[in-house]
């Protein structure tokens, strides 16, 4: 019976996307103080799910599958064709196998390492600079440190294009019009460029280093064979975007340390106040809203009937700010995370569940390395003076970025 489970009445619901943004599931599922909600979105019935126990049921792979459930424009842009998002069962499991191989601690200080010295290297031509936008500038720091972690050769000359190519894919996955259409050029760009690389790694024309990720990527195979080399490409720019995309937590961090200035110096005292802070920022502030899939077969949750190739979507926002899981969730407070139980359906801003059986972000580790090592350069060796500026950003835009940008000036390294 579905009667308990309330429904958007009457009226297709795919403008309210746009409309109400992140908070387009919350607004719904919430606010009825439910985990399941029924709307309508291009015409067909979708379920709801936020919080915790919706996002257990949206992570049982018995229940859910990903093929079929991302839209075209999604897979366009952002993630590209054939590539581990898309896929499920043992091929998933095999393919998801190949990122997390790449996660080993010794990477991850490798990661902390780059990641350091390229703040160091840009904050160097900061010095000279009357005004700084980070987050245009990181865009192309995080794109040095993506390439020289995976071993992939970048040209100086190609640096800013490849980093806004990269900018490109992420927001055109949730535009329509020109910014879409850029969105997908972008990709087209980037594809090609990746792929040509790992053609010359097959047949010997670049030799990387075995321990490289390009040279992981580039020698996987499957089943005997090699991957497709444009899959190969879309898999090494699984890792490649992601790590630009971090441009946009940076950003957010560095607001939070104006708007809550006693966070600054928390960072510095340590290693525990970093993780905080850094936890705190993927949990506050608004990133990847919400994600997809479709229901294998037909069962009943919750009193609500989800129907066989049901569309489902997860509330990744809404489940960081639930109030059930998070006392006043709308403010800013790293020390939340001092007694957290680092439960896998709670903290989602990267997915949730299991690494290894089921999708959850394996770039969760990377993107808290980069972040700690960032927000240690940002606290601890720069001086910089804000000027008045709009750092707002607004929650019906996705994915949401401070106006401004974030701008310093009279940049000073310190020691
Ligand atoms: C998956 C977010 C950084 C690689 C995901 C998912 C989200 C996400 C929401 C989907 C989880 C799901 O489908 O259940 C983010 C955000 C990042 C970030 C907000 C930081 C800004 C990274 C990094 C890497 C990475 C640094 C690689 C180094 C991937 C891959 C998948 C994925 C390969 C697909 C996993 C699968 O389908 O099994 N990420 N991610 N991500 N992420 Fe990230
Ligand atoms: C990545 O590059 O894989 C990580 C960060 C991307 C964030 C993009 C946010 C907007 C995507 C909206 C798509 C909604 C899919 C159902």
């Amino acid at each position: 019976m579905s009667v308990q489970v309330p429904k958007d009445k009457g009226l297709d619901r795919t403008l309210g996307i746009f409309k109400d943004g992140y908070e387009f599931i919350s607004k719904r599922v919430q606010n009825h103080h439910l985990d399941v909600y029924e709307t309508r979105l291009l015409g067909q019935k979708v379920a709801l799910l936020s919080g915790e126990e919706g996002a257990k049921v949206f992570y049982d792979t018995h229940r859910m599958k990903r093929n079929g459930a991302m839209p075209t424009p999604v897979l366009k842009t952002l993630f590209g064709e054939g590539g581990v998002q898309t896929m499920d069962g043992k091929a998933h499991v095999e393919r998801k196998h190949l990122f997390m191989s790449i996660m080993t601690p010794e990477a991850l200080r490798d990661l902390h390492a780059i990641t350091t010295s390229h703040w160091e290297a840009y904050a160097q031509t900061w010095e000279k600079k009357k005004k700084v936008v980070l987050f245009d500038e990181v865009l192309e720091l995080l794109l040095r440190t993506a390439c020289d972690w995976t071993g992939v050769p970048l040209g100086q000359k190609e640096v800013k294009k490849r980093a806004d190519d990269m900018n490109k894919m992420i927001e055109g996955a949730s535009k329509v019009g020109p910014r879409h259409v850029e969105g997908r050029a972008a990709r087209k760009r980037s594809e090609q460029w990746i792929e040509n690389i790992i053609q010359k790694v097959r047949n010997g024309e670049i030799i990387v280093p075995q321990d490289s990720t390009l040279y992981t990527v580039a020698t996987h195979q499957e089943n005997g064979e090699l991957l497709n080399a444009r899959i190969a490409a879309v898999e090494l720019l699984n890792v490649i975007r992601p790590l630009v995309a971090i441009s946009r937590y940076i950003v957010f961090g560095a607001v939070a340390f104006q708007e809550f200035p006693e966070t600054k110096d928390q960072v510095m005292q340590s290693e525990d106040h970093l993780l905080r802070f850094t936890q705190e920022v993927r949990r506050y502030f608004p990133f990847f809203p919400f994600l997809g899939a479709l229901v294998k077969d037909e069962f009943t949750w919750q009193q609500y009937p989800f129907q066989k190739d049901q569309l489902v979507l997860l509330d990744l926002y809404g489940t960081n700010h639930d109030p059930r899981l998070w006392n006043n969730p709308e403010q800013f407070n790293p020390d939340r995370f001092q007694d957290w139980k680092g439960g896998l359906f709670d903290l989602i801003p990267q997915g949730g569940g299991d690494y290894h059986t089921g999708h959850r972000c394996p770039g969760e580790w990377p993107t808290i390395e980069v972040l700690k090592a960032s927000f240690t350069f940002l606290s601890a060796h720069l001086k910089y003076q804000v000027p008045k500026q709009d750092y707002s950003y607004s929650l019906r835009k996705i994915p949401a970025l401070p106006k401004s940008g974030f701008i310093m000036r009279k940049v000073q390294m310190t020691n």
